[in-house]
């Protein structure tokens, strides 16, 4: 049997009619933006504390070191475009293979490739709200702010909080990608390690086959893994889509 995994995965999307996939950070490390558990990441080069930056009890004693990464994310925004891997999502979402991406990043890039059934489960810095009264605010009025290395306030003097989640706090959509993972005859798993939960229990419910793609290995004891690939995201989806093209509709 051959031992390349891009006709295999060819095979396998040519089967399924119900794709469905879950992202992580390492789809995004190519646009630039570092992951947490990478050999670059977050938690590796401590360049942010990740445990302070992201801990919801944390920002409401002291928002200051969470600000300090969102400017830097923030700044980079508009500089960052979509990978070979979020574009090739969304066009097999345009061929009818794709129903929907799960994802756990919050930066947008699934949007910005063109894909429109996206739910990003750890939210995004679109929206924000006022912590204090609740009153909504936009991603301009948020970046205006950040960008002037002010910590958000609302004229009420509450901290303003963009509607990421964080760790501590519930995560959105699980009902829908719950139900999402469920329905996949074939679902990938592309550039997370699978240990942050409740989005890391998904794969469990898949009744279908499942792909991994990621340079590290994931510990995930499933007897339907049909493929796992350690290779960089967007060498294979360069491959697997130069592979697809005039076989999609066979
Ligand atoms: P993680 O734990 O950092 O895992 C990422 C995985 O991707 C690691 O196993 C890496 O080895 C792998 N990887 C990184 N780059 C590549 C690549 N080019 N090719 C192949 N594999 C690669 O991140 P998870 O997503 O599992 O953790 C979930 C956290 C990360 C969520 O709460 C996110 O909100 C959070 N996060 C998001 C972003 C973003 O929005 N881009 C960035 C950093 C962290």
């Amino acid at each position: 049997m051959s031992t390349d995994p891009i006709p295999r995965c060819v095979e396998l999307i040519r089967q399924s009619k119900n794709i469905i996939v879950l992202t992580g950070a390492g789809i995004s490390t190519n646009a630039g933006i570092p992951d947490f558990r990478g050999p670059q990441g977050l938690y590796t080069s401590r360049l942010y504390d990740a445990e302070k930056v992201f801990d919801i009890s944390y920002f409401l004693k002291d928002p200051k070191p969470f600000y300090e990464f969102a400017h830097d994310f923030i700044a980079l925004e508009s500089t960052i475009k979509p990978t070979a891997a979020h574009n090739a999502l969304a066009a097999l979402e345009g061929a009818g293979k794709i129903k929907a991406v799960i994802t756990q990043n919050i930066d947008g890039l699934h949007q910005k490739a063109g894909s429109q059934k996206v739910l990003d489960m750890h939210g995004s810095f679109l929206s924000s709200h006022c912590l204090r009264c609740r009153k909504t605010f936009n991603y301009d009025e948020l970046r205006s702010m950040v960008l002037q290395h002010v910590i958000p306030h609302c004229s009420c003097r509450g901290i303003i909080k963009p509607d990421i989640v964080f760790f501590g706090e519930d995560v959105k959509y699980y009902h829908q990608a719950l139900e999402l993972a469920q329905s996949a005859d074939l679902f990938f798993i592309i550039g997370t390690s699978c240990v942050v939960y409740p989005a890391a229990s998904l794969p469990q419910f898949v009744p279908g086959k499942i792909v991994i793609v990621n340079h590290s290995k994931i510990e995930l004891n499933m007897y339907n893994i049909a493929l796992e690939v350690e290779r960089d995201i967007d060498v294979f989806f360069n491959e697997l889509m130069d592979a697809l093209k005039g076989k999609l509709n066979s």
